[in-house]
């Protein structure tokens, strides 16, 4: 069998023998604490004051006597409004309704560390800022914080079946055990719902996008509502996935038609029964007319039709619907990269006021790099919602390290020229560029029923990432990995800048190791593990990798120009013009946008081939790499953490060299030529690589 069982057995044995010469202290750390690890036993206890009262006020102190240890000042937490606080003349107004103020001041004629906001979750979120400053060595007794979310709702999307499975999920089965609920609530629930507010996320979607009508069904409805008052004291609110065809499978009706009364006055009284249930849910989100899920086009409506019935309902409660752009098709014979945006853009400006469009960060799918999607910028009057995928479908699963930071950044700081320069994807999302209000990001969840939630220590790192950048966007990648590493790993600044570099370097070797200058869905079918670019047989053309890269004797790349497919003609002028021509693209994307041959000039001076060639093998080494960089701090981070990381490593380095080989030994097969001096052949022919096999991959 392939050598990645032989690594799994290996990892395994790793494992045992951990434990076996390290029994007690090789399990001292499973990672379940994430990045909010409990001040060390017998430390002091913070003396923390509430002013009023409120479950989440006393969530809010609780969590400062967990965490924070012997604090210097007594801590005063208090809502704005808080009578002893008028004296103080706060700059309070300017927090909004989540916005903190942590800062030290004398507050009843005593020094303290105050903790304010608007709202007991500004407290909260006040709270947690607070933790987070100590612990990554901020000095409290000069503290003096103040911070607003930039975006509205900043939300994760659980791609969980009510099976228990998770699509695209590598970190053990669902978090949610629906059988049990709504009479058993996990303490996990409460764990979960403290993570995300430790980072400011304020809304999660329960269930999958690929929904089951069920999920609106009442049993249902009453195990989302209580998931959603264990969520609630910590500034959460619950949303669902909506199957657009619900009112035909749980209503009874013949249609889903959005113009039809019956079917508007369904969706209003299934509304109206969930808002008695939660009288705080969020609202929809829906998957429409996109790889098989029903949607308004099957009654030749267009998503704004079916979005504004879905809002209708929801309207009255304050609800909202986050209304995916992922839609292709394969009656459309365009390129797929250029459906969205042409399907979406008509629509601009006929979305009810409570509608978001939530857009992927690039238009084909959450690969290891694309472009930004055209769609941003391009629909001013529309409030955009920022799509990611914090699980890594694309980037090794859970067992590579790929810190997504810099991706989330690169695709933040894109300049979509929409309104001159500076009209970053941030400003779209935040709303600064059209002055919408109403502003969200979105990250697909990694996190499961594993001990450490994600699959893997570094992995939570993504979680964290985007939680801390949906408050803020323009937050520094490489400033939240250090904040990360410091809270998970503690103050050793030889492990912390150890991780931190391992974390900043991870994602670019996975795009050099599975494809470089802009190459993307080359992975093999369905549980999108490993290489496949030679796959060409797939019902649908778009699903094929020989679609994304049309590699032939002659060249590389998909050409989006106007030789092409005029993909590029989506972005805003200056922009379409610098894609247009394959010297100002952007090497990292060259080949997304241009068909070149393999002996095309690159800056460097060498060929596109041998370059190609030495990313590759760049990849392999940086992974090489950061395996030694993790031994070098082995004595310094505990042992059951240090080891998995350590396996998954090997294997990441394993399947790094699997991909690199199998996508040379392909474009070799392609292109004829051989492999520049020095750079090793793969180690098995190509039928080889295209013989393996992984029916049982998780995720799919
Ligand atoms: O490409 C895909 C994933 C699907 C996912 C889809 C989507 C939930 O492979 O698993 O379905 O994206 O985002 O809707």
């Amino acid at each position: 069998m392939s050598r990645i069982c032989a690594w799994t057995s290996a990892w395994l044995a790793g494992t045992a023998l951990a434990v076996g010469v390290l029994p007690g202290a090789a399990l001292a750390n499973d990672g379940y604490d994430l990045w909010l690890a409990p001040a060390p036993a017998g430390s002091a206890q913070a003396d923390v004051r509430v002013v009023g009262d409120s479950p989440t006020l006393q969530l809010a102190a609780a969590e400062l006597r967990r965490d924070l240890g012997a604090a210097p000042l007594p801590v005063v937490l208090a809502r704005a409004d808080a009578p002893e606080l008028a004296a103080l003349g706060l700059p309070t107004a300017g927090l909004g309704t989540e916005g903190y103020l942590v800062r030290a001041a004398t507050v009843a004629g005593r020094p303290s560390l105050l903790v304010t906001g608007n709202s007991d979750a500004g407290v909260l979120y006040g709270a947690f800022a607070a933790i987070r400053a100590q612990k990554t060595g901020g000095d409290l007794t000069k503290i003096d914080l103040t911070s607003t979310p930039k975006v509205k709702l900043r939300v994760l999307n659980h791609w969980d079946n009510l099976d228990g499975s998770v699509e695209r999920g590598y970190a053990g089965q669902s978090l949610w055990d629906w059988w049990t609920l709504p009479d058993f609530k996990d303490p996990r629930y409460t764990d979960y719902a403290r993570a995300n507010a430790a980072l400011g996320i304020n809304g999660t979607v329960l269930n999958n996008v690929n929904a089951s009508p069920d999920s609106l069904s009442a049993a249902y409805i009453a195990k989302a509502a209580a998931l959603a008052d264990v969520l609630r004291p910590w500034g959460i609110k619950v949303y669902l996935s909506a199957r657009f065809s619900a009112p035909i499978e749980l209503g009874g009706l013949k249609t889903a038609d959005p113009l039809d009364p019956q079917v508007q006055a369904w969706w209003k009284d299934k509304s109206d029964e969930i808002y008695r249930a939660i009288p705080d849910f969020g609202g929809f989100l829906v998957k429409a007319n996109s790889e098989g899920q029903p949607g308004p086009r099957d009654y030749h409506r267009t998503h704004a039709e079916g979005a504004n019935m879905l809002a209708a309902a929801v309207a009255p409660h304050g609800g909202v619907v986050m209304w995916r752009a992922f839609v292709y098709a394969e009656t459309d014979p365009d390129d797929r990269a250029k459906q969205a945006y042409s399907e979406f853009k008509p629509l601009d400006g006929k979305f009810a006021d409570n509608v978001l469009v939530q857009v992927k960060n690039g238009a084909i799918d959450f690969q290891p790099r694309e472009p930004f999607h055209p769609l941003f910028g391009a629909m001013p009057k529309t409030p955009m919602m920022l799509e990611l995928q914090i699980t890594k479908e694309y980037l090794g699963f859970a067992t590579h390290l790929a810190y997504l930071g810099p991706l989330f950044e690169e695709v933040l700081e894109a300049d979509t020229r929409a309104k001159g320069k500076g009209s970053t994807v941030a400003k779209v999302v935040d709303g600064a560029l059209e002055g919408h209000d109403l502003t969200g990001m979105a990250g697909v969840a990694n996190i499961g029923r594993d001990r450490d939630w994600s699959g893997s220590t570094f992995n939570q790192a993504n979680w964290y990432v985007f939680g801390r950048l949906a408050w803020d966007p323009t937050l520094s990648a490489e400033a939240l990995a250090r904040e990360w590493a410091r809270q998970t790993f503690g103050d050793d600044p030889r492990v912390v800048d150890t991780a931190v570099s391992m974390m900043m370097e991870s994602r670019e070797a996975v795009v050099d190791y599975t494809g470089p200058f802009g190459l993307a869905h080359l992975m093999d079918t369905g549980h999108h593990y490993g290489p496949g670019p030679w796959v060409n047989d797939l019902a649908r053309p778009e699903w094929n990798p020989t679609y994304y890269h049309k590699a032939d004797r002659g060249g590389i790349g998909f050409d989006r120009t106007r030789t092409g497919s005029n993909a590029v003609a989506q972005y805003a002028p200056p922009v379409a013009r610098m894609l247009a021509d394959p010297r100002t693209t952007p090497e990292t994307e060259l080949l997304w946008f241009h068909h070149l041959p393999w002996d095309w000039k690159m800056k460097s001076g060498r060929t596109l081939w041998q370059e190609m060639v030495a990313r590759y093998d760049r990849g392999v080494a940086t992974v090489a790499q950061m395996q030694q960089q993790w031994d070098g701090v082995k004595d310094k981070v505990d042992a059951e953490r240090w080891s998995k990381t350590a396996s998954y490593l090997a294997i990441q380095h394993n399947e790094a060299r699997w991909w690199r080989d199998a996508s040379l030994a392909y474009w070799m097969s392609v292109n004829g030529l051989s492999l520049p001096e020095g750079s090793p052949a793969p180690e098995h022919d190509l039928a080889w690589y295209k013989a393996q096999r992984f029916p049982l991959a998780p995720g799919h």
